[in-house]
């Protein structure tokens, strides 16, 4: 067994409690993996462990095996002082947000990832930025572990992979992407079943409103970049859940001719949150200059204005980027 995946072992051996952590804005790949590594701890170690989740828990993955169990930070006692903390997709600590402290008070703590731009925060940081997903490195772990793998462990990590590769379309769709999608169709996931659990369940309003926030982008540089932005205004006119503007860039990233697509979001009052997408140009510098992260063809970042001054900015930034 390698010496990392086994020291891991050990820990999750010796500890009494263990808290996992999703990172704030949680997508399927820090839910997927909360899920399935708790599965395997509760399973094979028999260890009670909290899996974490910091802002709001997009109902979109309630499909998920025990996405009943989540556990909003908030309800955990700050003082509290875990054995082992795990981070997992989480770039950055401050990702977790309420969590940081709750994590820094553990007594070992562990990081799992896939972006770039982490820098190695844990006592152990397992961080492989050319993975696909949190999944599929967890995957390895399992494997290493020796511990089958059960339908619903498999599930989470499918949902893991399927949403970190846009639906096997990004440019991190691997060959060990399909090798492990078809391990997990051997473990009983059903492809139809999740990509309908997790793409065809909107709700009539998000649909509407993802139709609105589309009508509303705005084209710049010959159509290369495309920008949009969603006030509270826009947001209560809905009725609308955090949720409801995921998949929004990606759909003015399906113009031909964009190259660097953008949705801004007002969360409150002068804060701006960012989500970018590009096809060619590697975004990480952009998002950098604003202090976010994430990869080279999608990133975000907040930036501490009102969102018209943070569009101009961030406008500004990526036209410097297109040659
Ligand atoms: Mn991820």
């Amino acid at each position: 067994m390698n010496d990392v995946n086994l020291k891991l072992k050990n820990k999750i051996e010796e500890a009494e409690n263990i808290i996992i952590f999703s990172h704030v804005s949680p997508d399927g790949d820090t839910l997927g993996s909360n899920l399935a590594l708790s599965m395997m701890i509760e399973k094979h170690f028999n260890k009670k462990v909290d899996s974490v989740y910091v802002g709001n828990l997009p109902n979109l993955y309630s499909y998920l095996p025990n996405f009943d169990k989540f556990k909003n930070v908030q309800d955990i006692d700050i003082n509290k002082k875990y054995d082992l903390a795990i981070a997992v997709d989480v770039a950055s600590k401050d990702r977790m947000v309420l969590g940081v402290s709750i994590y820094d008070n553990a007594k070992f703590k562990v990081n799992i990832d896939h972006h770039k731009t982490n820098i190695g925060y844990g006592d152990i940081s397992i961080v492989d930025g050319d993975a696909a997903c949190v999944g599929i490195i967890l995957f390895d772990i399992f494997k290493d572990w020796g511990y089958e793998i059960t339908k619903d462990v498999a599930r989470c990590i499918y949902t893991s992979l399927l949403t970190d590769t846009g639906g096997f379309k990004y440019e991190s769709t691997t060959p060990e992407v399909f090798m492990l999608a078809a391990d997990l169709v051997r473990y009983g996931v059903s492809p139809t079943h999740e990509f309908r659990s997790c793409y065809e369940t909107k709700p009539q309003a998000m649909i509407q409103f993802q139709a609105y926030a589309v009508s509303n982008a705005v084209f710049y540089n010959n159509g290369r970049i495309a920008f949009v932005k969603i006030t509270r205004a826009d947001m209560s006119k809905f009725n609308a859940s955090d949720d409801y503007t995921e998949g929004v860039v990606e759909t003015l990233r399906t113009s031909k001719d964009v190259e660097i697509a953008a949705i801004l979001k007002e969360t409150k009052e002068g804060y701006t949150k960012v989500s970018l997408r590009s096809k060619t140009v590697d975004i990480i510098p952009v998002v950098m200059d604003f202090g976010g992260g994430g990869h080279k063809f999608a990133a975000g970042c907040t930036i501490k204005k009102p969102i018209a001054i943070a569009f101009d900015k961030l406008l500004q930034r990526v036209q410097s980027e297109l040659k």
